[in-house]
């Protein structure tokens, strides 16, 4: 019998965060360290057993070895299908539409997002449950405790799957299914845009020029833009997915996509720029001379997405977490539908999107996704904005431009205080936690704080509760300044620190976002005291 039970040491650092387990790719090296967390994952979701699991990653250094052994324990614990991306591959959206479409009772996904990768770099693992979302706190919780008591762990010994040859494999009782990674996910694209009038659109000269940034979305993007609407071959750049990203930093930020800022200010832009990360699930979006930040980009989508074949019924309602500019509620009371406000990490949409509450809702990390899957979803935000272009004939600049005039401008920033020791990160959180009740009603400049409070959430579908989500000071809605911690580092703690000010005067809209910001900055610099309490200068990153 090639199903072996081993027996195993448990570790005592496998607790997720935002967004999945992340590690140092040493850690998940050494010795049955995955085989203990997928064990922990085929333990608490006793009902995978009998069901589908999809399984795929953004092939980052590591990819291939972590999948073969997730699936010679699929097959070791009684799953009865595993679906697998060709070489291994599949982009997090694609994963979360795969589990949909195959009514699969889950899904395992390797990746680390916009963490760079190689052999320093990081890894990381994400369960996703049937619906398509991510495990919500509840059961990584679960996840964590059965992690800490492990002992043995269940594999089919001796397991030979080609993983680059597409069709049917059989592992002991288990069937693997290899399968294109792209064929589905543009599939489901095709269902909610007019590609005719997007290809129209490339026809009569449109340009875009889309980086995936050596990850994973090469391939969906030369597929989709390139095959199926037409644009040219150049339009897609470093479209090759490496496992170490070329040694870049997958992450579509003003940072580490400044090439395409600098792009976009160019004489010869191109009229949309858009860039993806690691594991797809993110987007930059930037106009002819323009960078259109995250919160903007959720609103303006709301604004038009019902102009769009698969959203002509018109938003059941917006959401947004609660660190992203409050553009999309502005759109929210205009439409008349609900909007919602929700921990950081797209776990907490799933179950208003689950309920039929949501249509569109985004976060500030460069993530926007609809009602058609689980996840966030950086070419799906692509093609809507194409799409949205293609069939208003406004350019992106006047989408804008239009926009504001008529909801007013958000403009927004945030902070990101990198690799702090975690004592000094806690350090700030805490002062700040302490100083908040005596600040409401406090005046400063032509702002006064109306609340100062640490947000927590309740779920209103099922009534689970989140707290510690931040830290938040608000000026009415004029302004606000969020202090929270990163959960997705893998090497000490990471400070953000999110301004965003409100401006609805016609003379106040075509500000740059650092002058209209700087007045917010001093007031965060006064009552967080970020760099006088960490030492630093100041932060790392500014997006
Ligand atoms: C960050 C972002 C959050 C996002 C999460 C996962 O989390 O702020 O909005 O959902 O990453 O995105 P944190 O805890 O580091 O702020 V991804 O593309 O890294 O899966
Ligand atoms: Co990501």
């Amino acid at each position: 019998m090639p199903i072996r039970e081993l027996p195993t040491k448990p570790y005592t650092d496998q607790k997720s965060g935002t967004a999945g387990l992340r590690k140092k790719v040493a850690v998940f090296q050494q010795p049955h360290y995955l085989e203990n967390f997928l064990q922990s994952i085929f333990d608490v979701e006793a009902s995978l057993k009998g069901k589908t699991l999809i399984i795929g990653g953004d092939g980052r250094y590591h990819n291939r070895e972590a999948i073969y052994t997730a699936i010679a324990m699929a097959a070791g614990n009684g799953i009865a299908k595993v679906i697998v991306g060709q070489g291994g591959i599949l982009s997090t959206p694609a994963a979360s539409n795969l589990i949909r479409v195959h009514n699969a009772a889950g899904g395992l996904l390797f990746t680390a997002s916009h963490n760079p990768a190689g052999p320093d770099g990081d890894f990381g693992i994400k369960f996703n449950i049937a619906g398509g979302g991510q495990a919500p706190e509840a059961l990584t919780g679960k996840l964590y405790e059965v992690s800490r008591q492990i002992t043995r762990y269940r594999i089919f010994e001796g397991a030979n799957v080609d993983l680059d040859r597409r069709g049917s494999q059989q592992l002991g009782d288990t069937l693997i299914d290899v399968v294109d990674s792209v064929d589905d996910y543009a599939r489901l694209q095709q269902s909610l845009f007019d590609f005719d009038r997007i290809r129209d659109w490339f026809k009569r000269g449109g340009r875009i020029t889309f980086d995936a940034m050596h990850a994973v979305t090469g391939p969906y993007a030369r597929r989709i833009l390139v095959e199926q609407l037409g644009a040219p071959e150049s339009s897609v750049i470093n479209a090759m997915p490496l496992e170490d990203f070329g040694g870049g930093h997958p992450d579509p930020n003003l940072i580490y996509a400044r090439h395409l800022h600098d792009l976009a200010l160019s004489p010869d832009a191109p009229d949309l720029i858009a860039a993806s990360d690691g594991d797809g699930d993110r987007n930059m979006i930037l106009g002819r001379g323009l960078f259109i930040s995250p919160g903007d980009s959720l609103a303006m989508l709301a604004a038009h997405l019902d102009k769009l074949p698969g959203y002509k019924g018109g938003l059941k309602g917006l959401a947004r977490s609660m660190p992203t500019c409050r553009a999309v509620d502005v759109v929210a009371k205009a439409l008349k539908v609900e909007c919602f406000e929700t921990p950081t990490g797209w776990k907490f949409f799933c179950n208003l999107l689950d309920a039929g509450r949501l249509t569109l809702c985004g976060e500030e990390s460069f993530g926007t996704s609809s009602s058609h899957t689980r996840e966030k979803d950086g070419l799906w935000a692509v093609l809507a904005w194409l799409n949205v272009v293609a069939t208003t004939g406004l350019s992106v600049q006047q989408i804008a431009s239009q926009h504001w005039a008529r909801h007013g401008r958000h403009y927004y920033v945030r902070h990101d205080y990198d690799e702090l020791p975690v004592a000094s990160a806690n350090t700030v959180v805490d002062t700040l936690r302490k100083a908040l009740p005596a600040l409401v009603g406090v005046t400063h400049g032509d702002w006064t704080i109306t609340q100062a409070d640490e947000f927590g959430y309740t779920d209103p579908v099922d009534g689970s509760v989140a707290t510690g989500q931040g830290l938040r000071i608000v000026f009415g809605d004029a302004a606000r300044i969020i202090l929270r911690l990163s959960g997705t580092g893998t090497e000490g703690a990471t400070i953000r620190l999110y301004l965003e000010r409100y401006e609805t005067a016609a003379d106040k809209l075509a500000w740059t976002t650092t002058d209209a910001l700087a007045p917010i900055a001093a007031i965060a610099d006064k009552l967080v005291r970020i760099n006088e309490l960490t030492g630093r200068k100041g932060p790392s990153v500014v997006t």
